[in-house]
């Protein structure tokens, strides 16, 4: 009796945390300052809690998303190494935002129909928060 209850205390537990790995990955981007002069500009890793896109802003030191200048398609989970094409030069020394945006809401699935300001295609904001980093062009 003492066995089955505690094998089937550490199922649960087991199950439990299993849901946790799969469910509790937060959603993130990370990217390095880097020389985007080929072209394109690279985050190293992030974390879509859905399909979605990694979008690319301008920014400054307001820290505000301006016009975006890239995108690159993002699949649901673990991406790495993604890559967007600037669709303009980036100067040296200026600042990019690299921003989660969701495949959600337009009119098409898996074309890319964000505007700024607009509702399709629009940034996740899980707990309220946009999820992005921000990089400065070498
Ligand atoms: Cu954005």
């Amino acid at each position: 009796m003492k066995r089955f209850a505690l094998s089937t205390i550490a199922a649960t537990m087991s199950a439990t945390l299993a849901f946790a790995a799969g469910h509790g990955m937060t959603p993130a981007v990370e990217a390095a300052d880097q020389d985007v002069s080929g072209g394109t500009v690279t985050a190293s890793s992030v974390i879509a809690p859905e399909n979605g896109w990694l979008v690319v802003h301008r920014t400054d030191a307001s820290m505000k998303p301006g016009p975006v200048v890239g995108y690159a398609a993002l699949k649901k989970g673990e991406n790495s190494d993604v890559s967007a094409i600037l669709q303009e030069g980036v100067a040296s020394g200026d600042m990019l935002m690299l921003m989660i945006h969701a495949e959600d809401g337009g009119m098409a699935t898996g074309v890319f129909e964000y505007t700024l300001g607009a509702k399709e295609d629009g940034p996740i904001k899980p707990d309220g928060n946009l999820v992005m980093t921000t990089i400065t062009a070498q």
